[in-house]
């Protein structure tokens, strides 16, 4: 007897749309096979009826420390990354342990129950009590169980330009953080911002951590730390655990710079992270018309074979008032922002909230849908990847080591038209909603 069987069950990313079962038995996914008549007995067993099996999302990129403090104690009104910086240094003065606990939970809730079972958040720093550090540390360890969260020393007001900022750095990686941050394009001058780096990669090699900096971050096209994050991942060996996110600057580069940094990034190994939400709402700020997307080079730099993710940043906090934890809401809004909507584009938005932001986190050991892999899994009622972006269509059933973690009934919407019968509408065309298996009901029976 086995803990877990999900039958007839399509895989999202299978060439065929073959049914197959998914056994799985002590956290762990045992035997992946076509579907069979025999018979499998199971603790819990799902009938998916045609429901696609996703690996889960993963949340390469957010700000837990600050999630649900958006207006305290004032309003970013101008929308600049500046003010929230600016806003945050205030909010950070009265922040207690179980205000950092609250919230942070409350959010870590809200990601499982949208399918996402890995999440990178950075957390400030530069604040030498370390609150925020500290409560999140716990609820690492706490939640192992459930979800993988990995946490970022990030240094908000910067490494040489805040005082004691590089102790405060070295202090972080000593409580346990997983990755090193930095902020270079926030420093005083550009020597500062070069140094950064420098100091950050040190801290990292010395405590055997990933590097994670939020990289350009402004719409100046003299802003070109990445060359030298993208040059310090090759030189140290770190090369693929090393991130750079944001890169908004990136999104003002002419073509002759671009090239040459496109060549750069590919021989570093390093990933990007993009984050549409954030980025459309705070760049362009100083802009008149023109204004600029401020995003990075998404479409070009994944083109290049540079490894580009997808993240959240901020959910209702003093630089986006906004934001629900849900992946596939990024994966449509990045399509628009980076104009990524062909068929095969609109799929590579969903593979950058899920394998691709994996690999960015560095946990492709224990990801996708493989025999004596954890059993992290989504199960999601679309026709394929393509649909799953267009109705966001949100996961049935969450799984996380093999357990049912968060269940989402389907949507009943009816339509009583003058004149015609009530319908089922959730925007599926009729001509693929005939006959089509996978809009059965999802049964889960214990
Ligand atoms: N801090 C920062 O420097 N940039 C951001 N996008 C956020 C916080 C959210
Ligand atoms: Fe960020």
């Amino acid at each position: 007897m086995i803990d877990l069987l999900i039958r007839e069950a399509r895989l999202i990313d299978a060439a065929t749309s073959e049914f197959v079962d998914i056994h799985c038995d002590g956290g762990v996914i045992v035997k992946i096979q076509p579907t069979t008549s025999e018979a499998i007995t199971a603790r819990t067993v799902i009938e998916a009826r045609g429901t696609l099996a996703s690996p889960p999302y993963v949340e390469p990129h957010v700000h837990l420390d600050t999630a649900l403090t958006a207006g305290e104690p004032r309003w970013n009104l101008s929308g600049t990354l500046w003010e929230g910086i600016a806003c945050w240094a205030e909010r950070k003065k009265s922040l207690t342990r179980e205000d950092v606990t609250d919230r942070v939970s409350e959010v870590l809730r809200w990601y499982v129950a949208n399918g996402v079972l890995h999440v990178r958040s950075h957390v400030d720093v530069t604040d030498p009590s370390f609150v925020a550090l500290d409560a999140l540390i716990e609820l690492r360890d706490q939640m192992r169980d459930v979800i993988d969260l990995q946490l970022v020393a990030f240094p908000q007001e910067g490494i040489e330009s805040f005082p004691n900022g590089r102790e405060l750095l070295e202090e972080a990686a000593r409580r346990g953080v997983d990755a090193i941050g930095a902020i270079p394009h926030f420093e005083d001058t550009r020597e500062d911002g070069v140094r950064s780096i420098e100091y950050a990669v040190d801290v990292a090699l010395r405590h055997g951590l990933l590097v994670d900096a939020h990289c350009d971050e402004i719409d100046d096209e003299q802003s070109r730390f990445i060359e030298v994050l993208a040059t310090q991942a090759l030189r140290s060996g770190l090369r693929d655990k090393v991130t750079a996110s944001h890169t908004t600057a990136m999104g003002s580069y002419g073509p002759a710079y671009s090239y040459k940094l496109q060549r750069i990034l590919l021989r570093s190994g390093i990933n990007l992270v993009s984050n549409p939400l954030i980025n459309l709402h705070l760049q362009g700020r100083f802009d008149g018309y023109p204004k600029r997307r401020g995003l990075t080079q998404v479409k070009e730099m994944l083109a290049a074979g540079v490894n580009v993710a997808f993240g959240h940043d901020d959910i209702m906090d003093p630089w986006y008032p906004l934001g629900t934890a849900n992946p596939i809401q990024i994966a449509l809004v990045g399509a628009h922002a980076t104009q990524m909507t062909s068929p095969d584009e609109i799929v590579e938005c969903y593979r950058m909230v899920t394998d691709r932001a994996a690999a960015t986190l560095n946990v492709m050991d224990r990801y996708g849908i493989d025999e004596g892999k954890p059993a992290n899994l989504l199960l999601l009622p679309a026709l394929d990847t393509f649909d799953l972006v267009r109705r966001q269509v949100r996961p049935s059933h969450v799984i996380s080591r093999g357990r049912i973690v968060a269940t989402t009934p389907a949507s009943t919407t009816t339509l009583q038209w003058p004149g015609r019968e009530p319908e089922f509408v959730d925007g599926v065309r009729m001509k693929d909603a005939a006959g089509a298996s996978w809009r059965g009901e999802v049964k889960s029976v214990s």
